[in-house]
């Protein structure tokens, strides 16, 4: 009998050991099946009747609501709430609210915008993606009878649930690099299937367009958006997209950017090509977001960080009302830390979207544990999310069983989708919330402290002081600060971006150099361009700093880099302690998959430094310390 019971037990042990794989996210409620809930048929009561573990739920649509999605929530005293919402949509994001424990609550979103951006080719693969293939398996959307597996049609049904859980509302399905023919009439067709799985989730989908596709797809020989036939073209695509899908959120659009297409081709400007685009969606309620992501090109030998403004400063005001132009945080590209993008100060009278990378294409990609929500925090406390009309996030999602390749990079996007429905949540609020969520372990200060560090430690044992791009080419995973090429833009050189030589390090951008200081908004301008108020963190962003010259710190700038190069070595030591221990907390399979990880983290955290140093020395000369 004790042998029977042993091995069920180990039988059952391993059962839910197994489970523990990471597909379930942060919504790993069980199901209880005991909650009594009154309110119209959805997903918001679904959800309820399955996971709430209260004895009672009330849904309350009232239509004086001030908000169409956010909620609110009330407890009485016997314990039962009622979740009241303007719309369906309001009331599923106030029924996961309430699944994660929120009680007593008015809550509405911050950002009427909050989008998911995935780079995700029709083939299938993910430019920057590092967890698998795409969930959006086109091929496998049965377009004439709309229809798709049932094991696609759980997957993408569980993706929405996870987006809405976050209070996203929408999804832009293609990456920005897009393909043309995500526009035929077979494509759109695929799309209403996907739009029909996530309308229930309260998601508008998104396409990115290919600025040629009329020349590319449509038989036009030009693509010029001034031309009558190029504008009716879009008109038509644009009908014929909202018969298929009445809640078409709009199109993103790269253009003239990086070999991409655009109305530069034919000597127009951005507001010429998004205005054209404008008015084709206007009738039905659609917007064009337009990025601002352009260098190159037009700007031979500018100082790459100050293009954007360069560039879009003239078209200021000039978009459609339907227009928003979407800009990366920084100014350069994603970098472990980057001053704000000035673009933000600039353009006063163009509504913006700030895009976030959520996926780890410059920091350790799936490998590294670089927990983001100190990054977007440091960029809140610059750029004023009450500027903002909207929020976007390169997603980190993929066909990988735990989403994300990687356990713990699951709260980059959780994070991303909190601070899109409240920028004002700490991210140590956040942290903890996630962790209790994911591992359900009450509240670990260890392994939140841990997440709360480990920007500063990729930061440090990268590029720490404001050094930048020292990327290998191509895949941006590992350093490459020596990096050149003769036969490539100056822009994708690592030399280019830390032009160090005998006499120091650092690119001069004040007003003695390239001046993009100049770009920014008061006080930053003045603080930014005078090496001894500019914060260590950027200095040298903007100035070329002497390897003697000494810092506040009381080192010289060299003993400075040494210094931070190696905190960030010890500080993944530190979070591999401090990951080791808090094992009794996380099931094996998690921890095992994540442990190994570390060890690849720090193995490369480990490169860095010597690599970096190594190379910087030849210039300075002095010892590594
Ligand atoms: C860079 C990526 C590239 C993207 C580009 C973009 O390396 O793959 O296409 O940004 O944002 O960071 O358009």
């Amino acid at each position: 009998m004790r042998i029977i019971i042993i091995i069920a037990t180990l039988f059952i042990t391993t059962l839910s050991a197994h489970a523990e794989d990471g597909s379930r996210l942060w919504m790993r409620w069980e199901e209880s099946g005991t909650a009594i809930v009154n309110g119209p048929d959805g997903v918001a009561k679904d959800e309820l009747q399955r996971y709430f573990t209260g004895r009672e739920v009330t849904l309350f649509v009232d239509p004086d609501f001030p908000d169409s999605e956010g909620y609110s929530i009330s407890k009485a005293v016997d314990g039962a709430i009622t979740i009241t919402a303007q719309t369906a949509t309001g009331l599923l994001h106030g029924a996961y609210a309430a699944l994660r424990g929120d009680r007593d609550v008015t809550s509405r979103p911050f950002f009427p915008i909050r989008i998911m951006n995935h780079w995700d080719n029709i083939d299938g693969s993910v430019e920057r993606g590092y967890a698998g293939k795409s969930i959006f398996k086109w091929d496998e959307i049965d377009e004439k009878r709309g229809t798709m597996s049932s094991d696609l049609r759980l997957r993408l049904t569980q993706y929405s649930r996870a987006e809405a859980s976050l209070g996203l509302n929408g999804v832009v399905l293609n990456n920005v690099n897009a393909q043309p023919q995500v526009l035929t009439s077979a494509y759109i067709k695929k799309m209403k299937v996907i739009a029909d799985i996530m309308r229930p989730y309260g998601l508008h989908v998104y396409l990115s367009v290919n600025f040629a596709s009329p020349m590319l797809i449509g038989g036009l020989t030009t693509a010029d958006p001034l031309n009558d036939d190029v504008a009716r073209w879009w008109q038509k695509k644009a009908k014929e997209i909202y018969k298929a899908v009445p809640d078409f959120g709009g199109f993103l659009v790269k253009a003239n950017s990086e070999g991409q297409p655009g109305p530069g081709d034919y000597g127009r400007s951005h507001t010429d090509g998004a205005n054209m685009l404008a008015d084709a969606l206007a009738p039905y309620g659609g917007t064009v977001i337009w990025r601002s992501f352009v260098y190159g090109a037009n700007h031979k030998g500018e100082d790459r960080v100050m293009q954007a403004v360069s560039e879009f400063l003239p078209c200021d005001g000039l978009f459609r009302e339907n227009v928003l132009l979407q800009s990366k945080n920084g100014p350069l590209d994603f970098q472990p830390r980057e001053p704000y993008a000035p673009i933000f100060d600039r353009m006063q009278n163009t509504p913006q979207i700030a895009e976030l990378q959520v996926t780890m294409e410059y920091l350790g990609q799936g490998n590294h544990v670089v927990f983001l929500a100190p990054m977007w925090k440091e960029f809140f406390s610059f750029v004023r999310p009450d500027r903002l009309k909207g929020i976007a996030g390169v997603s980190n999602v993929g066909d990988a069983v735990n989403w994300c390749g990687h356990d713990l990079l699951q709260a980059n996007w959780y994070a991303f989708g909190r601070l899109a429905w409240d920028p004002t949540l700490s991210a140590r609020d956040i942290a903890r919330e996630w962790l209790q969520l994911t591992f359900g372990q009450g509240d670990n200060e260890s392994l939140t402290t841990m997440m709360l560090r480990s920007r500063e430690a990729c930061v440090n044992y990268m590029m720490p002081l404001g050094l930048h791009h020292l990327f290998m080419f191509d895949h941006h995973y590992g350093p490459q600060p020596d990096g050149f090429r003769a036969d490539y833009p100056l822009e994708w050189c690592p030399v280019y971006y830390h032009k160090a030589d005998s006499i120091g390090v650092g690119f001069n951008r004040s007003s003695s150099g390239t001046n993009a200081v100049a770009q920014y908004d008061l006080p930053w301008r003045t603080l930014y361009d005078d090496p001894r108020t500019c914060p260590l963190e950027y200095l040298l962003w903007f100035h070329h700093v002497a390897w003697d010259a000494p810092l506040t710190t009381g080192r010289t700038l060299w003993q400075e880099l040494c210094w931070r190069y190696r905190m960030g070595v010890d500080e993944v030591e530190n979070i591999k302690i401090k990951y080791k221990s808090a094992a009794p907390l996380i099931d094996s399979e998690r921890h095992e998959a994540v442990s190994r990880k570390l060890d690849i983290m720090q193995a490369d955290a480990r490169l860095w430094r010597q690599t970096c140093l190594e190379y910087f020395q030849r210039f300075s000369k002095m010892e590594i310390e």
